[in-house]
């Protein structure tokens, strides 16, 4: 049996050509961020990453069909129908999405495999999901952490949200064999603010280097992806002052409101925006499009590396 794939048909040429493509999610538009700012936001992105050069493939399941690389239509679709039409997809959930004929957005789990499959090796998202705080008792555990350690797709980020528990997320992907390589800093950054507080496993000044790491551990036949937390730009940031306590709110409020499994992520990011009248959202739109802007230039090394093997 083969499951079709659409590859839309900018994508293919540029896969064809060995070009620079970069993979986005969907679950942020879906489930991340509010309507209009979702769809207007998947729209800058991409053209960001083609701003820098790179073709981006944004991915999803749309009736039953893997997507790579969607259309206005399908992009609309996914930003205004809902949770109850969109499911959110990881690896878990996504054949049976698939045969069933259904239609989910994907997470950084399910899009790195999509992306895998379609022959992508670069993506970019916001942040990505981690090791929950309680996580002691609740078990909550985002799927994203391993399938970083099986699927061989460069994931950059804004490193995770304060939200989780950032310590405990280092030490699972420690265990895990990711390796975790922050841009042009020393400090692990936290999604809305530039730093954690915490010391990133590795560090990297350029993308031809970080680039050169993720094709060595292919060579290696490592099989792992690789995580890049790239901090959100200055004039971005929230400092962890204000976001902190904020925060706190917002996870009191899903304990409260008995959030659960997928749903747990989408409640808190809604609440936090909310709460910071909408400056997490900004923050969240800025940090998402210097990701796409890093992710091109690696996707471009990336090929580039090919090319000379
Ligand atoms: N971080 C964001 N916005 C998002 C997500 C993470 O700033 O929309 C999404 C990503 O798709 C990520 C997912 O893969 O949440 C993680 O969900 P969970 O914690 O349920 O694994
Ligand atoms: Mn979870």
């Amino acid at each position: 049996m083969n499951i079709g794939m659409d590859i839309q048909s900018e994508v293919a040429k540029t896969l064809a050509e060995n070009g620079p493509v970069v993979a986005l999610e969907s679950t942020i538009i879906s489930h991340g961020m509010p309507h209009p700012q979702n769809v207007e936001t998947a729209r800058l992105v991409e053209d960001t990453v083609r701003e820098e050069g790179a073709t981006p493939a944004t991915i999803a399941v749309i009736r039953g069909r893997l997507k790579i690389g969607l259309d206005e239509k399908d992009l609309e679709y996914l930003a205004t129908a809902g949770h109850r039409e969109v499911t959110k997809l990881t690896r878990a959930n996504l054949a049976q999405c698939i045969a069933a004929g259904g239609t989910g957005s994907t997470t950084v789990a399910a899009t790195m495999i999509a992306a895998y499959k379609a022959g992508i090796d670069v993506f970019a998202t916001g942040g990505i999901g981690g090791v929950h705080r309680g996580a002691e008792q609740t078990f909550d555990i985002s799927a994203d952490l391993q399938e970083l350690s099986k699927t061989p797709v460069a994931v950059v980020c804004a490193g995770a949200k304060a939200i989780l528990d950032i310590p405990k997320t280092l030490e699972v992907l420690e265990t895990l064999g990711v390796p975790v390589i922050t841009y042009a800093q020393s400090d692990f950054p936290a999604f809305w603010s530039r730093s954690s507080g915490l010391t990133s496993p590795m560090t990297a000044d350029e993308p031809m280097d970080i680039a050169r790491a993720f094709a060595t551990q292919r060579a290696l036949g490592l099989g792992t992806g690789c995580l890049i937390a790239n901090p959100i730009p200055e004039e971005d940031e929230i400092p962890p002052t204000t976001i902190n306590p904020l925060i706190e709110k917002a996870l009191a409020d899903a304990e409260t409101q008995n959030m659960t499994h997928g749903a747990v992520t989408p409640f808190v990011l809604q609440r936090i925006y909310e709460l910071t009248k909408g400056a997490s959202l900004a923050a969240n739109i800025a940090l998402v499009l210097n990701n796409a802007r890093l992710a091109a230039k690696i996707a471009m090394h990336v090929r580039k590396q090919s090319d000379n093997a």
